[in-house]
């Protein structure tokens, strides 16, 4: 009876998978599923069985078909048989001593099930792996992936097999001079599978992807699209139930349809985090979303939310728990780092140095903190090197692809402390103007640490100001640079009629050190206090400043830091320790966030 329904089965599975592969032939070529979110998945997530390959010897093993040995003399030096797991999501790094400075390949393999449903099609979805990885299911490539923060898919339904499928993936997180970030960054190099794996399901003919956002500047006016995965016209339905919007719209022979229409909608801002079940349908298929509304603009120097001026009072954070100096990848992670935010008096988070996951996202959003995220184009970066610009912009695609329609995004970021330069400017002039037609509703930014100084005077020159909407400087004021004169004496001065916030400030100290407030190299708690008390001095003085972000919440691991006393591998910036113990700065901080909470209504 059994095998009467595996026959069955098989057959069934066949037919329907030829069936969908006719109708792949009218879908527009490689055109991913980007709207997973409430779609039927299957989770991948678990124990992965993996082979460490440090010298990359792997790939003539048969690794990818998780081959045997055949016949008495023969014999296999890489095999998952009996092999070590490791788990996904998560760095490989923090789970196994060995593995805490290891940078090469490993070979990871999942076993799993899958009973096919009817003309459904099939993606297997990466959220994020560190950094480049080659995938094979049941032997076949389906091809590679470079960057650590952001999202990939491969759509696997001609792939898949009813019952048991063979998931192999090479993954490598080498240094390189041609990656991004480049082969120095300040932070740790952790490599695996360190986000969640699933595979989702969707219609023959299914949405693709849809931007449901209100135009830049406007209070009711909805901008956006709808993206089918076929070029024949069709209606698509977007509804907002709560707010009693309902339109339809129509595809081109592209499968794109555009929105504009207006709604009354109650705004989303930090006191009111209001977000809108919205629903998208076609006849085949539909998609929820859960969106909120608000309008971000730049006016003179000012950031105007929802029409009205609004302080960024910022914290950065890497995406890392310090408790457990590992990579963050747990919803309880996520929730960890944003209440340490809220607790400090926050209305902004600066996602540093690259995506973090969606769930940080989505987080951030409903507890009603606005959004800075970037891709991790970071000092040191081949600018001359003409595969960068297309690494970047991949980057820069994948993460607006991902989070368009989170409004709690507020600032796309292109870049870190990149030199000026013919090659840098060009190229983040480039992503500029990218960026601007993937999505028109955000303001763009980079931060800068090239300035130019006449004793207490330092102003913004960098070029590439001309091409963003929001100037950023990270400037450590009383750490890497001396003071010039009394903190409050300062002058900033800008050559572009710009909003400024100061993107990282900071300086060093240890939990639980105390002494001397003006000796930087004893790393005391005093030292950094007086310092942030410094620089707010310094920050009332500056009449374009927006918002300011101290580096960083907490301690976190970082290779560029051995002082064998102080620092042990851990960049000491943090306001909280690598425990999560405040230190002194936390609490000028948040001071200086609850007297000028309300400035600005925000
Ligand atoms: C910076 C970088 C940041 C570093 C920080 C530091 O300017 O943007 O990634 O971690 O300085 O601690 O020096």
């Amino acid at each position: 009876m059994l095998i009467i329904k595996q026959v069955i089965a098989v057959a069934a599975f066949f037919l329907l998978s030829r069936v969908t592969l006719a109708q792949q032939k009218d879908s527009v070529s490689n055109m991913p599923l980007t709207a997973t979110a409430n779609r039927p998945a299957q989770s991948l997530n678990g124990k992965w069985q993996v082979i460490l390959d440090w010298y990359d010897n792997g790939n003539r093993e048969g690794i990818v078909t998780n081959k045997m040995p055949v016949g008495k003399t023969d014999f296999l030096e890489f095999s998952f048989d009996n092999s070590q797991t490791l788990s996904v999501p998560g760095d490989w790094n923090s789970q196994r001593a060995e593995l805490k400075y290891y940078e090469g390949t490993v070979w990871y393999k999942k076993d799993f099930d899958y009973q096919p449903n009817s003309y459904k099609r099939v993606f297997l979805n990466f959220e994020g792996v560190s950094y480049r990885c080659d995938v094979y299911l049941n032997g076949n490539i389906l091809g590679k992936h470079e960057g650590s923060f952001t999202p990939f898919q491969f759509e696997v339904t001609r792939f898949l097999k009813p019952g048991h499928n063979l998931l192999v993936v090479k993954v490598n997180n080498e240094r390189r001079e041609d990656a991004i970030p480049a082969r120095k960054f300040d932070w740790w190099n952790y490599g695996g599978i360190t986000r969640s794996v699933t595979l989702t399901e969707a219609p023959a003919n299914f949405i693709a992807d849809y931007f449901v956002q209100l135009k830049k500047g406007s209070l009711r006016q909805l901008e956006g699209w709808v993206r089918l995965n076929t070029r024949q016209s069709q209606f698509a339905t977007i509804e907002i139930p709560e707010a009693g919007f309902k339109t339809k719209i129509m595809t081109d022979t592209t499968g794109k349809a555009a929105l504009v229409a207006n709604a009354k909608l109650q705004l989303w801002s930090p006191q009111h985090p209001k977000l809108y079940k919205v629903n998208i349908y076609t006849q085949t298929d539909t998609v929820h979303d859960l969106i909120g509304f608000r309008s971000v603009q730049v006016k003179g120097t000012e950031i105007m939310l929802n029409n009205k001026p609004v302080f960024l009072r910022g914290i950065s954070f890497h995406e890392e728990t310090p408790q457990r100096a590992g990579r963050a990848y747990a919803e309880a992670d996520s929730r960890q780092l944003l209440t340490w935010a809220k607790e400090l008096g926050c209305n902004f988070v600066r996602l540093a140095h690259y995506p973090q996951s969606e769930q940080t996202v989505k987080l951030a959003e409903r507890m009603g903190l606005m959004i800075w995220e970037e891709i991790p184009v970071w000092q040191g970066i081949q600018f001359k090197n003409p595969q960068i610009l297309s690494k970047a912009n991949q980057m820069l695609h994948e993460m607006v692809g991902r989070d368009k329609n989170r409004c709690g995004i507020i600032i796309w970021s292109l870049s870190n402390e990149t030199a000026p330069s013919k090659a840098r400017n060009e190229t983040l002039t480039a992503m500029a103007k990218d960026v601007r037609l993937l999505d028109p509703t955000r303001l763009i930014s980079s931060a800068f640490d090239h300035f130019r100084y006449n004793k207490n005077e330092i102003l913004i020159d960098d070029p590439l100001s001309e091409s963003l909407d929001v100037l950023a400087a990270n400037k450590y004021m009383g750490w890497y640079a001396p003071w010039p004169s009394e903190p409050g004496n300062v002058i900033w001065k800008s050559n572009f009629k710009k909003p400024l916030i100061i993107s990282e400030f900071g300086g060093e100290a240890m939990y639980g050190n105390h002494g001397s407030k003006d000796t930087a190299s004893l790393w005391t708690e005093e030292y950094q206090e007086q310092l942030y008390k410094d620089n707010v001095a310094m920050f009332k003085k500056i009449p374009f400043l927006q918002g300011v972000c101290p580096w960083i919440m907490a301690d976190f691991r970082s290779p560029f830091r051995m002082h064998a006393q102080f620092q042990e591998g851990w960049n000491r910036k943090g306001l909280l320790s690598d425990k999560g113990f405040k230190k002194k700065s936390w609490y000028i901080i948040n001071d200086f966030y609850n007297r000028i909470k309300g400035t600005y209504g925000n």
